[in-house]
């Protein structure tokens, strides 16, 4: 008989706990502003996280091979305004080479992939004329070679095997939180 008292009593006492507090689990894209979070060494472009390598060349498996093992991609371009964006940044701070993007033909000749996110490269963001897979050999896309004062950058198909600096991306960081109410 005690015991049966026992457990009604523990089972109010679970319903008063969840009556009293709603539970409610959040995640948000992004990091809270007033959150004071160290996102080094990937600079917040935009709503974006990028990893610039500004000194050490590399072919461009062996790019995407140095993002992977910094928890990133390389830099897949989705909208016209993550373009600006990041040639903005670039413009503004004298970031002035060559960076292989994960812009790719290789699973299908002539059609231009982000190798990152599997998605159709649809932005009008070549040099006219590319990509023109030069000799044949040209099949992952790189930014940079500015040609133009209104166009900061722009994007042209290459030999993969070819050394170039590069930008990673890293996908967006996202903000776990419970509200108890
Ligand atoms: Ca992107
Ligand atoms: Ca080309």
């Amino acid at each position: 008989m005690f015991n049966k008292y026992t457990v009604l009593w523990t089972v109010w006492v679970l319903l008063s706990l969840v009556g009293a507090y709603q539970v409610i689990p959040t995640i948000e894209d992004g990091i809270p502003d007033n959150l004071n979070i160290t996102t080094g060494p990937f600079v917040k472009i935009g709503h974006g996280y990028y990893y610039i390598e500004i000194k050490s060349t590399k072919n461009w498996f062996d790019a995407a091979e140095s993002c992977h093992r910094i928890g990133a991609h390389l830099i897949a371009f989705e909208t016209i305004e993550e373009w600006d964006l990041v040639n903005q940044y670039l413009f503004n701070n004298v970031i002035d080479n060559v960076y292989w993007t994960s812009g790719a033909d290789l699973a299908n000749q002539g059609k231009h992939n982000w190798f990152s996110t599997g998605e159709p490269l649809t932005l009008n963001i070549w040099y006219p004329g590319e990509p023109n897979n030069l000799n044949g050999i040209e099949h992952c896309d790189a930014l940079g070679d500015r040609r133009s004062v209104t166009n900061y950058n722009v994007l042209n198909d290459m030999n993969c095997e070819s050394q170039k600096l590069y930008i990673c991306e890293r996908l967006y960081p996202k903000t776990a939180s419970i509200v108890i109410w």
